[in-house]
């Protein structure tokens, strides 16, 4: 059976959610980002981490890649025109939403205080608005690539998630009405664990 490291609420809930739309079963293995748990299975603290039988495997949109393309669902064929499409949906949402938000959270927390930039967040708000209106306009139907749920939908809403988190500009109705939807699956509750433990 897969393990998934981290604490399900992190970027490891777009695995536990991939994993829980396909049917297959894993097991949560709780660690916190750079805790001695973490780092027992990834010498850098990040999570997630998938181990699959023997050997442990980092990077969460490769992950959702592999875990896609092995079960055969929420993907498209390695090779198709579609494939090519929802890649560069993964490309874009990775470059201009994951990648603003963590530029956001470490000026926040995770880098050391003296080095920060205390007045990131106006220029990274201003990125995050357009990726917004992109994202909009990659709506292809009720999903990224129209009537077909992929791996590409579990990640915008994971960083429409976090974006709400962080107090980030609300998106626009059309990308609430999207998220709502993504969220009332009975897959999404099923991979939020219900509260972390105690620091
Ligand atoms: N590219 C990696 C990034 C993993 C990552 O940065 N995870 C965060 C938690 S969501 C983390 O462990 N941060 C700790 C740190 O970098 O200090 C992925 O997508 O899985």
């Amino acid at each position: 059976m897969y393990k998934v490291v981290g604490t399900g609420r992190d970027r490891s809930l777009r695995v536990t959610w991939t994993l829980e739309e396909l049917g297959v079963p894993y097991e949560l293995v709780f660690a916190r980002p750079m805790s001695d748990e973490a780092k027992a299975h990834n010498p850098t603290g990040k999570v997630p981490v998938l181990i699959d039988g023997d050997r442990t495997f980092t990077d969460s949109v490769a992950i959702m890649t592999f875990l896609a393309d092995k079960h055969g669902a929420l993907t498209f064929a390695p090779g198709t025109h579609d494939r090519l499409v929802m890649d560069g949906h993964m490309h874009f949402l990775l470059e201009e939403m994951d990648s603003v938000l963590w530029t956001a959270a470490k000026h926040k927390f995770v880098n050391p205080e003296d080095r920060r930039v205390a007045d990131v967040k106006p220029v990274l708000e201003w990125e995050y608005d357009r990726a917004l209106a992109r994202l909009e306009g990659r709506l292809q139907g009720p999903y990224l690539m129209g009537d077909t749920l992929t791996i590409a939908d579990i990640l915008a809403v994971h960083c429409l998630n976090w974006g709400f988190s962080a107090k980030f500009s609300k998106p626009s109705p059309v990308l609430l009405d999207y998220s709502k939807r993504m969220r009332a699956r009975p897959s999404y509750d099923r991979a939020l664990p219900p509260a972390d433990p105690p620091a």
